[in-house]
């Protein structure tokens, strides 16, 4: 199977299945001297653990990093760094029946076509068990950019099915298992998930992540455009069927009047373009959004066809997600991050010597 690495000179790539031995990844590009400890890890990882609230499937993994590679005396060296985790709490046996059945909605099948052979536990490399390692490897690349640029990369739970936030408070964001910025309405989504997950069934969600303090100029024309990568790394996520970058879809109905984001010497007056004009960032904030569609690993039974060509019902069993967007935040800040420590090395790698040209833009508008 190929595709499994992204990114051009800082270079992530996956390994591993949901109920294999382990999952890990191979950095390659790693810039030399980055202060980095096994434990660093923890934080990011746990955010987007299962089994840390009710309201997430109930597996419970360690999620313990080892680095096998690539880290001498607490700092990067250069070479390829090389993370594993080893799966400790898979329940194979919950996935028998899909041995020979593909399950509505879920890559089971297309896998199958595609490959001919496929490892049906836990829906094998398909499974958003995968995300758990560019999380880690997103640690790197947020740390890093912390670092050198003082970006910060957070994202939040902006839908879950038909529910909004009606106010925004960052400090909210991470003091709730949802990642939802209105600490008010989090009974409301704790009753909504308690009795979806009561129902058997699943339901959308949409995540927004944002990065501040990036600086102008970061992407590159035409097929490397940073919005593009981004929207490549964001779709690779597991269920997310939509991506948009700043007003994304509401620019269908804006006119060029009030899309444009004006300039003044002390800024930009607006940011519908989300931080990227041509593939390159502007200085403002960068702007991403995405749609989770509901996981297809639900208890209401569902039509399908098996292995013998026959029309079956399956009801899948096992430790499921109510909704996948409820952990899908860090996995989207670690994305956005990752694209951005690429596309930060290229930059400065072609375009180090222009240096500051003027009239520049400070600030930030969102
Ligand atoms: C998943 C199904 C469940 C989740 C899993 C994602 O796992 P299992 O294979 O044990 O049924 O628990 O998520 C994780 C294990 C994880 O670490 O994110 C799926 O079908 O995607």
């Amino acid at each position: 199977m190929s595709s499994n690495s992204f990114g051009k000179l800082f270079t992530v790539t996956t390994f591993g299945e949901s109920h294999g031995p382990a999952i890990g990844c191979v950095i390659d590009g790693c810039p030399p001297g980055i202060d980095i400890a096994p434990e660093e890890f923890r934080r990011d990882l746990t955010r987007r653990a299962t089994g840390t609230s009710r309201y997430t499937s109930q597996r419970h993994e360690a999620d313990e990093v080892e680095i096998l590679s690539g880290v001498f005396d607490g700092r990067t060296t250069g070479t390829p760094v090389a993370l594993l985790i080893r799966n400790t709490d898979a329940r194979s046996k919950d996935y028998t029946e899909l041995a020979d059945t593909f399950r509505p909605g879920h890559a089971d099948y297309t896998y199958w076509q595609k490959y001919g052979i496929r490892d049906h536990r836990g829906g094998g490399r398909a499974s958003a068990r995968e995300t758990t390692m560019r999380v880690a490897a997103g640690v790197i690349a947020k740390k890093w950019l912390s670092e050198k640029f003082h970006i910060v990369v957070r994202g939040w739970l902006a839908q879950l099915g038909p529910v909004t936030p009606r106010a925004f408070d960052w400090d909210a964001v991470e003091a709730n298992p949802f990642f939802w910025p209105d600490a008010a309405m989090v009974p409301e989504l704790e009753t909504y998930i308690d009795a979806l997950r009561k129902s058997g069934d699943s339901i959308g969600a949409r995540v927004n992540v944002v990065a501040e303090n990036v600086p102008v100029g970061w992407g590159e024309p035409i097929y490397g455009k940073l919005d593009g990568e981004l929207a490549s790394a964001l779709m690779s996520i597991n269920a997310v069927k939509g991506v948009e970058i700043g007003a994304g879809f509401a620019a269908v109905t804006q006119r060029g009047s009030e899309h444009r984001d004006e300039m003044r010497l002390d800024g930009f007056t607006s940011n519908h373009a989300g931080g990227i004009l041509g593939g390159i960032s502007t200085g403002q904030d960068v702007v991403a959004s995405i749609a989770l569609k509901p996981a297809s690993s639900i208890l209401i039974p569902g039509r399908t066809i098996n292995l013998a060509g026959e029309e079956v019902e399956v009801r899948t069993k096992g430790r499921h997600d109510p909704c996948v967007g409820i952990r899908a935040t860090p996995i989207a800040e670690a994305m956005m991050a990752l694209v951005l420590m690429d596309q930060a090395l290229r930059h400065r790698a072609q375009c180090r010597d222009v240096g500051e040209v003027t009239p520049r833009i400070p600030g930030d508008a969102r």
